[in-house]
């Protein structure tokens, strides 16, 4: 090596070392000082629910396959926003939360295009549900969530929202009136259940089990598998209506900057996690469902609950009921994508 070539090889040595403490220094680059010791996990339900398993499944695989490069801790009960689940969406997005696995439900208020889900009667069996969410609407919602500023990585399942009282069972839309249900998430909801003459009040799911037990309100609309893992039958509830009017999807996110402080190795790592705990947690959710003998029913009817299975015809007056409320919010949610929801739900296999 001449003097000179040795001086320019020294110089670029120099300057690669300047250039990589530069970029070790910048804020947000992906390096593995950058990681926090934990990350917080915001969830509505714990782990005795398929929720809150799906959540730990995620994180279990994720500690696992990062050798606990990535530590995640579960906060159910949605306790970092104190319990207001419709705040989930923008503490993720303000990074109070660092990652979630929540519903469409809660997160409507601030992107509307979830309200999809809660379209009363959209999607009328599970090969609805998973056209929309493995297909190109699931696509398209995924990327409308990257705009509203989280990175989506997989779809889970929260479950078909089931009716259910104290006072009565409900066979038609006149049941239902002057009946105080309990009632989460957007507007949408409250116009559902005027539409059929009830009187719905919009409460959390921490304020919702008190005021069952009270008698404050004489009823609700949650999947089966909440039911019975809340044991609601103690709270009153004596009567549970199939009526498959919604199911709401679960999203598995992570918050933007978080996500960019991550090596590109680990956040595949994160994603594809995501993606095996949304499967297993969504077949969980139709646990005891989906079996010939739906063993979930038996079990509730075991503990005294009378369980209503509709004939068509008496669904099909819920559904021209509510037909008011979906065209209405078929503008809102955006009525391109409420019609490329139809149209794969009218070719689903
Ligand atoms: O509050 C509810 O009803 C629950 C637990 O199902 C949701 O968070 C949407």
């Amino acid at each position: 090596m001449t003097k000179n070539t040795f001086q320019t090889f020294k110089r670029s040595l120099l300057a690669l070392a300047v250039g990589s403490l530069a970029l070790a220094a910048l804020p947000g680059t992906a390096s593995a000082q950058n990681y926090k010791s934990e990350y917080r996990m915001s969830l509505v339900l714990g782990p005795a629910f398929p929720w809150g398993k799906g959540g730990e499944i995620w994180a279990n695989k994720v500690r696992e396959r990062t050798q606990g490069r990535i530590n995640i801790k579960l906060y159910p009960g949605v306790s970092l926003i104190q319990g207001d689940q419709t705040r989930e969406f923008s503490a993720l997005r303000q990074g109070v939360i660092d990652m979630a696995v929540g519903s469409t439900i809660n997160w409507s208020p601030q992107v509307k295009q979830l309200n999809l889900f809660s379209l009363p009667f959209l999607m009328p069996d599970y090969a609805a549900v998973d056209s929309l969410t493995q297909g190109e609407v699931g696509k398209n919602l995924f990327k409308v969530l990257d705009q509203a500023g989280v990175v989506p990585l997989a779809w889970g399942e929260n479950g078909y929202r089931e009716i259910s009282t104290s006072k009565l069972p409900i066979k038609k839309p006149e049941d239902l009136k002057g009946l105080k249900i309990r009632v989460v998430g957007s507007p949408l909801f409250l116009d559902t259940f005027s539409a059929l003459g009830a009187n719905p009040t919009q409460m959390s799911w921490a304020d919702a089990q008190p005021a069952l037990a009270s008698g404050a309100v004489d009823g609700q609309e949650n999947p089966i598998s909440i039911f019975t893992a809340a044991k609601l039958h103690t709270v009153g509830q004596k009567y549970v209506t199939m009526w498959g009017y919604i199911c709401d999807p679960l999203v598995f996110v992570v918050n933007k900057d978080i996500w960019n402080s991550w090596t590109p190795a680990d956040r595949e790592i994160v994603r594809q996690a995501a993606i095996d705990a949304g499967k297993e947690e969504t077949a969980l959710a139709r646990k005891g469902l989906v079996e010939a003998d739906k063993p979930l029913l038996k079990e509730i009817a075991g503990h005294g609950v009378n369980v209503v299975q509709l004939s068509p015809a008496e669904r099909e007056a819920f559904v021209k009921a509510t037909r008011p409320v979906y065209d209405k919010w078929k503008n809102t949610i955006g009525a391109d994508l409420v019609t490329q929801a139809e149209k794969s739900i009218a070719s689903r296999k």
